[in-house]
């Protein structure tokens, strides 16, 4: 692993997967007969107790809305929800004014597209995306370039699944207005070099935003270190709840954004003359914003706080080589996905069953697995194929757990046997 503030970061410190297993209520169930192998964690991570507890106390002791209300509750509901924001902005680096709230990544990234991208993409202009994007990195620019007659130009990626630095050399111009890219593919598990591409669109003048919706969970984010513009994330994918994620923007960019949603509490006052706008981040939530989703999701750095990003990743590389290892000694399967940096995504195919049947299958053994295109079909595309079946780890993960897949997999076999 290189030194890279956005490494997996080395650890001294181990994790046990199998006392983590009991902190999580969901994970002790049965389906169709078998102990749950939960292996879709890319698609979302299951909650600790410690993020349930969080969120069932916060309704039955604290419910209020937030910033308007003098009373008691609505103090502690506010102190809670800053309080959240304190945390996410210490697990990214950031100042707590850098940090807007949001649905998760998706909205993030449309955020960005609509006031950033209105404010500086004009016509013959260009947004730059990777192939490896997920739909939300790749729609909303599109929605743009359409609006403002732009173009969206794509960095290629190689047949690993690694980005092409040299093609995004040949890509840089003055034209590009931003550039957005995965910090961690979901369908390749590829880790970015991302340190590097800030460094190359800098030195031309161009705003990044990166897609870290898949590399929170997994690698120590530093946005200063990195000098990144803009960071999209999402709880429910780092152990917290659905629905609520943040946008990490540089409070310069913040302050010079229009606002792109109007309503309540992003005001200062407001007149059928023209309103004020209230200050960042609080320019960029309009309306009552998830409250126990903030606090449950600052429950959930908490938790992965007390057992260790680096520990997590280390336990996460160990089980991706375990499991890249055995089901590469499966016949007819290819591997979808074989950058040397990767986080704990592992995608594939059978040469003659479809993933969905693949899927269907192991499900009826208890493993959950994610197929089909990921949301990300330019991927798909790029490999020739419809879908993939998608493993993907995390903390609670076990090599029992591989082992279950890969008995899993070995009983497609022979159900297809020709
Ligand atoms: N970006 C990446 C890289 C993602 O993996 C996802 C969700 C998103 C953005 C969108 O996040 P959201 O929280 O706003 O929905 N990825 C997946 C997945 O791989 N399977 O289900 C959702």
């Amino acid at each position: 692993m290189s030194t890279c503030t956005t490494q997996t970061a080395a650890s001294g410190r181990r994790l046990d997967p199998l006392l983590l297993r009991a902190e999580f209520p969901i994970l002790e169930q049965m389906v169709h007969g078998h102990p749950l192998v939960y292996l879709d964690n890319a698609a979302t991570t299951q909650k600790p107790r410690t993020v349930l507890e969080a969120l069932e106390r916060y309704y039955e002791r604290d419910n209020a809305n937030v910033h308007r209300g003098v009373h008691l509750l609505s103090q502690r509901a506010t102190d809670a929800f800053e309080a959240a924001r304190r945390k996410v902005a210490r697990f990214v680096n950031a100042s707590p004014q850098e940090i807007v709230f949001t649905r998760g990544t998706t909205e993030a990234v449309n955020l960005v597209a609509q006031s950033f991208g209105l404010q500086h993409v004009q016509r013959g202009d260009a947004v730059l995306v990777s192939h490896m994007e997920h739909h939300s990195n790749i729609v909303p620019w599109q929605l743009l370039c359409e609006r403002v007659g732009a173009k969206l130009l794509v960095i290629p990626i190689d047949d690993r699944g690694v980005l092409e630095l040299d093609a995004l050399d040949r890509l840089l111009s003055p034209r590009v207005k931003l550039l957005g890219l995965v910090h961690a593919s979901n369908a390749l598990g590829t880790l970015n070099p991302v340190a590097e591409v800030i460094r190359r669109a800098h030195a031309h003048g161009i705003p990044v935003l990166l897609d870290g919706a898949q590399a929170l969970p997994h690698a120590k984010v530093d946005v200063k270190a990195l000098d990144v513009d803009f960071y999209a994330c999402s709880a429910h994918k780092v152990y917290g709840p659905t629905g609520i994620g943040a946008l990490y923007a540089k409070k310069q960019h913040l302050q010079a954004m229009p606002p792109w949603q109007g309503g309540g509490d992003m005001i200062l006052s407001v007149s059928f003359a023209g309103s004020k706008w209230n200050e960042v981040p609080f320019k960029f939530e309009a309306g009552t914003p998830d409250i126990a989703g903030a606090i449950g999701f600052g429950a959930a750095l908490d938790w992965v706080d007390s057992v260790g990003l680096g520990a997590i990743a280390a336990h996460e590389a160990e089980l991706l080589a375990y499991a890249t290892e055995r089901v590469r000694e499966l016949p007819h399967v290819r591997l979808i996905g074989t950058a040397p940096e990767k986080v704990g995504v592992l995608s594939f195919v059978f040469d003659d069953v479809h993933p969905h049947d693949v899927g269907t299958i192991l499900d009826q053994q208890g493993v959950a697995v994610r197929t089909g295109h990921h949301c990300a079909q330019p991927v798909m595309e790029r490999y020739g194929v419809p879908a993939t079946v998608r493993a993907s780890f995390a903390a609670y993960n076990t090599r029992a757990d591989v082992d279950a897949l890969v008995d899993g997999l070995r009983a497609v076999r022979e159900m297809f046997r020709v």
